[in-house]
């Protein structure tokens, strides 16, 4: 008989590209969608029909309703990608991310270890978590030192200063407290009451349907309209310094899958372990678009800049290397060329 899997945040990026991987795999997939006024499943539209595929509305914060949705479905696997996930969002909404990005995680916690404690449990935590904590290995000796403390772009470039599931973290945002809660609450459940449950730190990962307010998908979908006449307006964006590791999010569900295939539930780092700054993204898209410079068509705008940033991070995925056979297949210029060529060609994927 087909497993189940329950998949709440089935609406979003990586929701909907993890049902498509599940309905290959043969699964029976249980998509939780939240309540919506308008039509919010046209990431799910490869799904919709799939007689393996069901559709329920509902929300991570109803206690009751995610405690019937687990008891009476008793899934194999549980999938938690709900979240208020914009970390710029979370500054002005921080008592809402915390509902949603922490006390949601709480109830499948507790769904599970009351109504199904044989389901696997995956959580969505992010490298958010690490604010500006980083680890990097001495030149002089090659101990691994850790720092808590900022460091300039130039010398993380440098040092080749790196997070994995071993580094500090402390977090930079209300996003980041909620995820890191959530994080350090899978961890002592697991511990405590033997659940099967995983958290993938995962670094940044974009595609063509990443949300168009997370700065890549703004960067595209700006250039699809000024290619297409649709905007004479400049784009805006506030700190271009930044460094992110960027992967493809198809990559990234399927490492999502491969935790809960282990003998033993553990945490794993998901990452390309390559770093550009915002302003990389800007120059390769800009030249996949066959634009001139950025400079001209950009205005950096103060107002859209955090109260507080997460400057730098790239990500280092060798112990998922090994237990989960796992490798990006995307480097950094094919996912930006991917990205431009979907919104330019008028966002049909
Ligand atoms: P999205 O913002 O695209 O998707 C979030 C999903 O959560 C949407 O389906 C959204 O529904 C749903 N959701 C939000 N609030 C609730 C709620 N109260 N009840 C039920 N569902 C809710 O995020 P991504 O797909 O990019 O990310 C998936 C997860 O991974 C998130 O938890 C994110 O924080 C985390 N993450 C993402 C990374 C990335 O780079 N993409 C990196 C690391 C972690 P709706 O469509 O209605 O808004
Ligand atoms: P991030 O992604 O905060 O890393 O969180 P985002 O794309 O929002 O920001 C990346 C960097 O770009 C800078 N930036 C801007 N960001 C946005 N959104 N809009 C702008 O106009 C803009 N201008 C510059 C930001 O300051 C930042 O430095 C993403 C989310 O998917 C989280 O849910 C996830 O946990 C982390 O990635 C890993």
């Amino acid at each position: 008989m087909s497993k189940t899997a329950l998949v709440f945040g089935a609406t979003g990026q990586d929701g909907s590209y993890l049902c498509e991987m599940l309905l290959k795999k043969g699964y029976n997939v249980l998509a939780i969608a939240r309540r919506s006024s308008v039509d919010n499943t046209e990431r799910l539209k490869y799904c919709l029909n799939h007689r393996k595929f069901t559709m329920v509305r509902g929300d991570i914060c109803d206690q009751s309703f995610v405690f019937s949705t687990i008891a009476k479905n008793n899934p194999a696997e549980i999938y938690n990608l709900a979240a208020q996930s914009h970390v710029g969002d979370s500054f002005t909404q921080p008592n809402y991310t915390i509902d949603v990005d922490l006390m949601g995680t709480l109830n499948v916690l507790n769904g599970i270890l009351n109504f199904s404690k044989s389901s696997r449990f995956y959580q969505a935590s992010t490298s958010e978590m690490y604010g500006s904590c980083f680890s990097y290995y001495s030149l002089i000796d090659g101990t691994r030192v850790e720092s808590k403390t900022a460091i300039s772009r130039e010398d993380f470039i440098k040092k080749k200063c790196f997070q994995d599931e071993l580094t500090a973290m402390i977090p930079n945002s209300p996003y980041g407290v909620a995820k890191l809660a959530s994080h350090n609450l899978v961890k002592i459940y697991r511990e405590s009451y033997g659940l099967y449950a995983c958290s993938g730190i995962l670094f940044n990962h974009e595609s063509p349907r990443r949300g168009e307010l997370f700065v890549t998908r703004k960067i595209t979908s700006w250039i699809g309209m000024r290619k297409n006449s649709k905007t004479k307006e400049k784009l805006q964006l506030g700190n271009v310094d930044s460094l992110r590791d960027w992967g493809h999010a198809k990559d990234y569900v399927e490492a999502m899958h491969s935790m809960l295939q282990l003998n033993a539930p553990d945490d794993f780092v998901i990452a390309t372990g390559c770093t550009y700054s915002v302003e990389d993204f800007l120059n390769v898209a800009f030249k996949h678009a066959g634009f001139g410079s950025w400079k001209r068509q950009v205005v950096l705008n103060p107002t859209l800049k955090r109260p507080f940033e997460v400057d730098a991070l790239r990500g280092v995925s060798t112990k998922a290397a090994k237990a989960l056979k796992w490798e990006p297949s995307y480097n950094f210029d094919l996912l930006v060329k991917e990205m431009v060529e979907s919104d330019i060609d008028g966002h049909k994927v």
